[in-house]
């Protein structure tokens, strides 16, 4: 299966993930102030790989994949550390990043916000408080204006319905609440968000902008037809409910996809096999029908996100060659897929679990060093970089 000539080959990874010691943001006390009253974070970010130190050796492992374009984000918290006052230094500092990686020869896809706030915002009630997209846009243009030479594409938000589920209604992520009108008032101010720091953005920016939405394919058992109508009401509420707002206002979509679910006799039971390390079931086509759902928007797709834990590495390259095969059908059926992202480059922080799912192509031994030292799968993804070839 041969891909097109343009198409970008990537990697994904997000700040707090990778960098370490992102002492201003919420996450980072929340983890802090763990104190044996609760079981979640397993484990604290600390210096996570370290990449806010190592990102040049980072970006060479990103060559040596023969990769063309790396996704990661710049940290609200670090930029604006206290609201309204930008740190020079720490936008200096994303600066060096980015030119560093394109002198790699990489394009760069930034995310302004993945999951992580500055502690002030969520003293202000984070993204509950209806002037916080306000306060985010003005960080967005802010940073446009500054690191956008050296930016290819800017997404907004990452993944803003996975951030209200989590922190507004699993309650597992900070702040930890468990409230369905708090996460559909998140989810409001997130679209609100991404709409008005897009036109603010574009004001200083002239690339593409857009958002990352994760989407779960629903399937249904065949049961009743309550249980289709069940599996349409949550995919609509997963995929268009958001998009559809948000989609005049965005010049690509992001799509990160990890699953499907199931839905038997009203309840999601996914089958066990096979899954990910972390009980992940791994359904191939899934990626293919959620690529379909989105030919209406008639925009260019990029998968921004797209990979498994495995620990071992005993299913990643054949994962990875599966879900292209999908691409590259719904490519031949005229969705306009331009790129493909595996998450993620490096094994890092997986939020409330810690460091024990490992996603990444290059294994980060933390016993020694951080050291990164690539698996067979880094390789194989090589191949496939390389010639734009899956076999
Ligand atoms: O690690 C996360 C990432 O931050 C957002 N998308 C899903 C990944 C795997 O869970």
């Amino acid at each position: 299966m041969e891909f097109p000539k343009d198409f970008i080959w990537g990697t994904a990874m997000s700040a707090h993930q990778t960098e370490g010691n992102n002492t201003n943001s919420d996450w980072w006390k929340w983890e802090v102030e763990k104190d044996g009253r609760r079981d979640l974070p397993l484990e604290a970010s600390g210096p996570a790989c370290d990449s806010y130190n190592r990102y040049a050796e980072d970006f060479e492992l990103c060559k040596q994949l023969n990769s063309n374009a790396v996704r990661l984000s710049i940290e609200w918290a670090r930029i604006e550390p206290r609201k309204g006052m930008y740190d020079n230094k720490a936008l200096e500092h994303y600066k060096k990043v980015l030119k560093t990686a394109k002198e790699k020869g990489l394009k760069t896809f930034v995310t302004f916000h993945h999951f992580t706030n500055p502690i002030w915002l969520s003293e202000m009630g984070g993204w509950l408080n209806f002037k916080t997209p306000e306060l985010f846009s003005d960080f967005a243009e802010k940073s446009a204006e500054y690191l956008g030479e050296f930016c290819d594409a800017i997404i907004t938000i990452n993944e803003p319905q996975v951030y209200a589920s989590m922190s507004y209604i699993v309650g597992t992520w900070p702040p930890n609440k468990k409230s369905l009108l708090m996460s559909g008032i998140v989810q409001i101010n997130m679209m609100r968000a991404h709409n008005r720091a897009y036109k603010k953005i574009k004001e200083v920016y002239k690339k593409p902008v857009g958002i990352v939405k994760n989407i779960s394919w629903c399937e249904y058992s065949s049961y009743t037809v309550f249980d289709k109508l069940l599996a349409k009401i949550l995919f609509f509420f997963n995929s268009d409910f958001f998009l559809k707002p948000v989609s005049k206002n965005s010049d690509f979509i992001g799509l990160n996809y990890y699953f499907t679910n199931r839905v038997v006799k009203l309840r999601i039971r996914n089958p066990d096999n096979p899954v990910n390390d972390l009980g992940w079931w791994i359904n191939y086509d899934g990626l293919y029908k959620v690529l379909m759902s989105l030919k209406k928007y008639n925009l260019p797709i990029y998968i921004t996100e797209n990979g498994l834990a495995d620990s071992h590495d005993r299913q990643r390259t054949d994962f990875i060659k599966k879900m292209l095969t999908q691409v590259h059908t719904a490519l031949s059926r005229g969705v306009k897929i331009k790129g493909y992202f595996y998450w993620s480059l490096l094994d890092n922080y997986e939020w409330h679990h810690g460091f024990w799912p490992r996603f990444g192509l290059v294994e980060i031994d933390r016993t020694n060093g951080l050291k990164r030292m690539p698996r067979k799968s880094f390789y194989d993804y090589a191949e496939i970089c390389k010639n734009g070839i899956v076999k």
